[in-house]
């Protein structure tokens, strides 16, 4: 089973759709393996966005995810990686179709609402970055069906 990690963005806290795009994740039928709410340094936000180091738009994209509370989320699923990709939509909202999370509720190409990792090798890392093991809970959805 494949594993993803999902960021809600400080926008989405700020506009109090964190439970909506909760919602939609868990509707499409991923499970969720881990969860937590914390405030991101500088640190783990150069290391999150190491990739994107240089890029004209890197020092604004530090100060934005800092700026204020995230939720941090590990989602699992066969194919998770992609279908979230899918689920969240292009990275800028304005070419994001509609009925995807950035094309339904974003028009900011950096205040867009969610991240998540776009390879499984990538999503291993950054899961990494957020979560020990033992935060990462194994469990069977087997009741309430
Ligand atoms: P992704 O989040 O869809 O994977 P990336 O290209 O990995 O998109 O970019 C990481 C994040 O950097 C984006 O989600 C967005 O917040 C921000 N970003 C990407 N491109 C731009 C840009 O051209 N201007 C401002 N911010 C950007
Ligand atoms: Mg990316």
């Amino acid at each position: 089973m494949e594993r993803s990690l999902v960021l809600i963005k400080p926008d989405a806290i700020q506009r109090g759709l964190a439970g909506a795009i909760i919602s939609r994740l868990e509707r499409r039928g991923l499970k969720i393996a881990a969860m937590k709410m914390l405030q991101m340094d500088k640190t783990l936000a150069q290391r999150h966005y190491a990739i994107h180091q240089g890029k004209a738009f890197f020092n604004d994209l530090v100060e934005f995810i800092t700026s204020s509370p995230i939720i941090a989320a590990v989602f699992e699923g066969e194919k998770a990686v992609e279908t979230i990709r899918q689920t969240m939509g292009e990275t800028d909202p304005a070419k994001a179709s509609p009925g995807s999370i950035r094309g339904d509720l974003g028009m900011d190409i950096q205040q867009n609402l969610v991240h998540g990792s776009d390879t499984a090798e990538n999503a291993e890392k950054e899961i990494a970055l957020f979560f020990c093991p033992e935060e990462i809970l194994d469990y069977a959805k087997d009741i309430g069906r």
